[in-house]
C-alpha cells in the first residue's frame, strides 16, 4: 500500500492502459461464457458474436444483455461454468417472489472480491489498526462475509456480530472500542437512535467510520447519521450486488463524489432502460455490468435495474477508476404518480430538514380512481405534537408544500407517533405497495 491507496497499480492506472486490459479480459471472459455455459453459447451464437468479433470495448454492444429473469429461469446452477468441485462458496439473494439469484465462486472468485473489498475499504479509510464490528446478517447475503474477507486482508481486526440484537451490537461496540461500522444506512441510524436510548453516555462509543451500503442513501440521509454518531463519524456509500459478486463493486473514497468503480474487474455502461440503447459518457441511466474476472458464474453484459450516471475525470484522491454517482434508485422502484416518476429518495431529500420529524418514513401508494396515489408517512419526534392541532396541520402543510416544490405532484403527508414506523436491521422497505389491493374511490 503506498499513498493510503491499497493498489496503485490498478486504482491509478491511466485509462489506455486500463482500456488495453478491460478488452483483453472482454475477449476472454466470452470465450470463456461460450466454452463453458450452454446459456451463453446459445445466446452468443444467435447473436453471432464471438470472443475474435471483440475488436474494441465498443464492440460489447453485440453482446446480449443479461437480466434477473435469467437467472431465475435456470435456477438453481444453470448459469454456473463449473463442476461442483471447483465451486468453494454460494450465496443467494433473498427474492421476494419467485426463485432466489444463487451465485457460486471459485477459490480464484473469492481472491478477486476480497481484493476489490480491500481497495474499497482502504480508500474509505478503513486499515490495519481499524477494528470493524459487521452488522450485516452473515448467512445467504454475500453483504457481511464479503466485507469480512476484504477487511481482514487488509489486516483490520473483524468483529463479526452479524444483524439484529441490538443492545449486544452496542454494548462490544462500546466495550471494545469499535471504530469502524458496517452497517445499512438504515441500521446505522438505528443504532444510533438505541445507543442514545440506553443512556450509556455516547462519548463512549469510539465509531469514526462507517461503511455504509446495501440501500440507497441520500446525502441529507447521510448527515443525520453522521450527526447522530457525533462530530467524528465519517460515513461512505458501498454499492454491490450478489450477481457481481456482493460490495466491492464500488465505494467512495474521502473525497466522497462519486463511487470508485473498481474496473479491471467490472465492465460498466450505462443505457436507457426502456430502449435498451447504450448512451453517452457521462448519462443518467440504467447501470450494465460485465464482470470481466468472475468464473463461477459469469455475467455478460448484466442489467443492474440501477440508476446512476458514470464519470471518468481522475478524483482528487489520486485514484484514476472512474465513478458512479450514487444510485438515485431502481428502474423498478421507481413510482408512476399520475404520470411523475418518483424515486423514494427524491422524498427522502425533502423530508429532512424538518427538525420536528424523525428521518423514519415510509411511502404508501395506493390505487384511487384508475389512478396512482402516494401517501408519505412520517414520524413525529414529539408525540405531543399530535394533540396541537394548529402546530401538526402547519407542519403538515409545510411538508406537502416542500414535496409539491420537489416533486411536481400532490401527496398526503400523515404524520404518525414517535417510534411507530417499523426499523429495520438489514434493507429497509420504505415502499408499501397496496395497488393490487381492490380499489378504493
Ligand atoms: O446489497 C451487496 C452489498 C452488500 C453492497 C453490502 C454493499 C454493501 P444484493 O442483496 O444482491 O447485494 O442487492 C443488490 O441492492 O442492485 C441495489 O439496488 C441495492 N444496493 C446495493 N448497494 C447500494 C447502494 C448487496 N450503495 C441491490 N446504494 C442493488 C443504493 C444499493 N442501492
Amino acid at each position: 500500500m503506498r499513498n493510503g491507496i491499497w493498489n496503485q497499480e490498478m486504482e491509478c492506472i491511466k485509462r489506455p492502459d486500463l482500456e488495453r486490459l478491460q478488452l483483453e479480459r472482454l475477449r476472454e471472459l466470452v470465450d470463456y461464457c461460450d466454452r463453458n455455459v450452454e446459456f451463453y453459447h446459445k445466446r452468443l451464437e444467435k447473436a453471432g458474436v464471438t470472443s475474435d468479433k471483440i475488436k474494441a470495448l465498443s464492440d460489447i454492444q453485440y453482446i446480449p444483455y443479461t437480466t434477473k429473469a435469467d437467472l431465475r429461469d435456470t435456477y438453481p446452477f444453470g448459469m454456473f461454468s463449473v463442476p461442483k468441485k471447483e465451486l468453494v462458496r454460494i450465496h443467494a439473494s433473498s427474492g421476494t417472489t419467485g426463485n432466489p439469484t444463487v451465485v457460486g465462486y471459485t477459490r480464484e472468485d473469492l481472491a478477486h472480491w476480497a481484493e476489490q473489498v480491500a481497495r474499497l475499504t482502504v480508500a474509505a479509510g478503513a486499515s490495519e489498526e481499524s477494528m470493524v464490528q459487521i452488522c450485516f446478517g452473515y448467512g445467504m447475503f454475500t453483504g457481511a462475509l464479503g466485507l469480512h474477507y476484504g477487511l481482514e486482508k487488509i489486516g483490520a481486526t473483524v468483529v463479526p456480530t452479524s444483524a439484529g440484537n441490538t443492545e449486544k451490537q452496542l454494548k462490544f461496540m462500546r466495550d471494545f472500542g469499535t471504530d469502524t461500522i458496517v452497517a445499512t444506512p438504515s441500521y446505522c441510524l438505528y443504532l444510533a437512535e438505541a445507543a442514545r436510548d440506553l443512556e450509556w453516555p455516547m462519548e463512549d462509543y469510539q465509531l469514526t467510520l462507517g461503511l455504509l451500503g446495501s440501500e440507497g442513501c441520500t446525502p441529507e440521509m447521510r448527515t443525520q447519521i453522521e450527526q447522530r454518531w457525533g462530530g467524528g463519524f465519517f460515513a461512505t456509500d458501498n454499492y454491490g450486488m450478489s450477481e457481481l459478486n456482493g460490495p466491492g463493486m464500488s465505494g467512495e473514497c474521502r473525497m466522497r463524489n462519486g463511487l470508485h468503480i473498481n474496473e479491471d474487474h467490472f465492465l460498466c455502461e450505462v443505457i436507457d432502460s426502456s430502449s435498451g440503447a447504450v448512451l453517452d459518457p457521462g448519462s443518467s441511466g440504467e447501470l450494465v455490468v460485465t464482470a470481466l474476472t468472475k468464473r463461477g458464474i459469469p455475467m455478460l453484459r448484466y442489467r443492474t435495474k440501477d440508476i446512476t450516471r458514470i464519470d471518468y475525470e481522475p478524483c482528487a484522491c489520486g485514484r484514476t477508476t472512474a465513478r458512479m454517482q450514487k444510485i438515485i434508485g431502481r428502474s423498478d422502484d421507481m413510482l408512476k404518480i399520475r404520470g411523475v416518476n418518483v424515486f423514494p429518495s427524491q422524498v427522502e431529500s425533502a423530508l429532512i430538514g424538518f427538525h420536528e420529524i424523525s428521518p423514519h418514513y415510509q411511502l404508501v401508494v395506493r390505487r384511487k380512481n384508475f389512478a396512482d396515489h402516494l401517501e408519505v408517512r412520517v414520524e413525529l419526534i414529539d408525540g405531543s405534537l399530535l394533540k396541537t392541532y394548529g402546530a401538526l396541520e402547519s407542519l403538515q402543510k409545510r411538508i406537502h408544500d416542500r414535496i409539491k416544490t420537489i416533486l411536481g405532484i400532490e401527496v398526503k403527508i400523515s404524520l404518525v407517533e414517535p417510534q411507530s414506523i417499523e426499523r429495520f436491521t438489514g434493507k429497509a422497505q420504505r415502499v408499501v405497495d397496496l395497488r393490487s389491493q381492490k380499489e378504493i374511490n
